[in-house]
Parts: structure tokens; C-alpha cells; sequence
């Protein structure tokens, strides 16, 4: 008899305690650079404190990020180990692609709750990136880790990869993929972000951050768009950790996500 289905359980309450999640991400220092990190940033434990003690509910991170940082958010937040990633200092055609970057055990030794794992929806190397996932679905299913899939449509037939029917389509495909929780692109309304909900058939769906809005009011007026189109909490890194309020707008993001107050009011927190 297996019973990885209670430790996935289990560990998804870890994550979603109240059935939403608001997720620190931090593997930019791989996918960007260090250039996406404001010198009092650079020291990964000087942030990385100041949003665990403004209550994020998990952090996500590459194995050794957790590995240096344990002792900041240990028994504090979840943790969300990502186990692939690409550096952008590949040549442009080789970066629809995300490799592996650790594995399931890696996450199992760290004490994570769930493992992460890209897919570029519409990259000419789906299929490598497919079968890394399965690998990783399979692993973790042993150990009853649950699967976050950061489902990215991209690939040279998207012209836009915000688009509300492009979006959906990554979704779907994550769901029917087997994630357990998906992440994915904010379509610019909640409306259209509510169609995207609709194709998860109930497997929770987070949204991705994405680049610093001018005004924190924008931001977090994304975060109720979503949280009204249905979506289940955001993962949010650089309007974070690039904002000059870090701990202020972790605190604003907890209360749209987890009390739906409003972004107008909750702004003050970030000024
Ligand atoms: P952000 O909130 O900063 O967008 O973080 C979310 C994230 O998915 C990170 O996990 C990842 O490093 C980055 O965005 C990917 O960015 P890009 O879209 O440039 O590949």
C-alpha cells in the first residue's frame, strides 16, 4: 500500500494552510543574475529574513540557496525546492530550455514540502523538458512530495505569451500533466484570468510575479484580480525583493491574498 497520497496531502496543507498561498520566489540569482538584486540584496539572508518575518507562507528556491539559507526560514515558511533552471547567459536559442538542476532526493534532504520543475509550453525542447518532469513526478510521488509545475507557454510559434487562450493552454496541459500545484502568467484582467482558473479543474493555480511594476498599488491590484478570477495565491519575487517597502508589500500581498481587503487600502503598508 502506498501512502505518499497523505504525505502530499499533507504537505500541500503546509503550503496552502488556508487553502491560498502567498510564495516568496528566489532562483533569479540562476535564471536572471545577480543583476536583479539591489545591493542590500545581495546578501540572500538579508531578504530572505525580512520576508520570512513579514509571514510568507513558503519560499521557493534551487537546492543550494536552501542549502546556505536554512537556517532563516527553517520551520518559519514552507519550502518549494526547484529542481530545473537555465542561466541566461546561453546563447538565446538554448534558453527555451530548462535542465535539471538538482533532484527530487535533493529536496527529500532539505526537509522540502514540495519540489518545482519548469515546462515551456511551445519551446522546441518540450519534449526534453516533458520527460524531465515525468522523472520528477515519479520520484516524488514515492517520497509524496507534491509537484509544482511552472507552466511558461514560450516558444517561437507565441507570439504573446500573455495571451488569455495561450495561457489556458499551458494550464491545461500542466494539469493533464499530473502538477499538483500550477503557476502561471498573469493575462492582464480577471476576467480573462478566470478562464484560466476555469482549465485547472480545481488543481490550485498561482500566479507569477513577473517584473516590478512602477506603482506597488498595480501590483497588488493584479493580486486581487487574480484572487477574485479564483486563483489560489501568487508567487511573487522581484515586486519583492526589488521594492524599496520588501517587508511592507509581503505584508499587503498577505492581506488581499489571505483577508481580501482592498489594494487601495493595503498600499499604506507599502509606503
Ligand atoms: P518574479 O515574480 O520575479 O517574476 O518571479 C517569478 C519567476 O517565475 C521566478 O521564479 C523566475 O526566476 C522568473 O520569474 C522567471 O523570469 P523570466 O520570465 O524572465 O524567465
Amino acid at each position: 500500500m502506498s501512502f505518499s497520497y497523505v504525505g502530499k496531502a499533507v504537505r500541500l496543507k503546509r503550503i496552502l494552510k488556508d487553502g491560498k498561498a502567498v510564495v516568496f520566489a528566489f532562483d533569479h540569482g540562476v535564471e536572471h543574475g545577480p543583476k536583479d538584486f539591489p545591493p542590500e540584496h545581495i546578501d540572500p539572508k538579508v531578504i530572505l529574513k525580512k520576508v520570512v518575518d513579514a509571514g510568507v507562507d513558503a519560499v521557493m528556491m534551487l537546492p543550494g540557496m536552501a542549502s546556505l539559507t536554512h537556517d532563516v526560514w527553517a520551520n518559519r515558511a514552507a519550502l518549494i525546492v526547484k529542481i530545473t533552471g537555465k542561466t541566461n547567459l546561453r546563447p538565446e536559442e538554448q534558453r527555451l530550455l530548462q535542465s535539471s538542476f538538482g533532484y527530487v532526493e535533493d529536496a527529500v534532504a532539505l526537509g522540502a514540502d514540495a519540489v518545482a520543475a519548469t515546462v515551456y509550453w511551445g519551446s522546441p525542447f518540450e519534449d526534453s523538458m516533458l520527460s524531465l518532469w515525468f522523472a520528477i513526478r515519479e520520484a516524488a510521488e514515492r517520497y509524496g512530495l507534491p509537484c509544482l509545475q511552472l507552466s511558461y507557454p514560450r516558444g517561437p510559434a507565441i507570439k504573446n505569451m500573455y495571451d488569455v487562450e495561450v495561457v489556458r493552454y499551458g494550464v491545461r496541459a500542466a494539469v493533464e500533466s499530473g502538477a499538483d500545484l500550477i503557476k502561471t502568467y498573469y493575462t492582464g484582467s480577471r476576467e480573462s484570468f478566470a478562464e484560466v482558473v476555469k482549465v485547472a479543474a480545481g488543481v490550485p493555480v498561482l500566479m507569477s510575479g513577473g517584473s516590478l511594476r512602477e506603482k506597488p498599488v498595480e501590483f497588488l491590484q493584479d493580486v486581487k484580480n487574480v484572487m477574485d478570477a479564483g486563483a489560489r495565491g501568487v508567487v511573487v519575487g522581484r515586486n519583492v525583493f526589488q521594492s524599496k517597502n520588501p517587508v511592507g508589500m509581503v505584508k499587503a500581498i498577505m492581506a488581499i491574498v489571505h483577508e481580501s481587503r482592498e489594494p487601495e487600502e493595503v498600499a499604506r503598508l507599502v509606503e
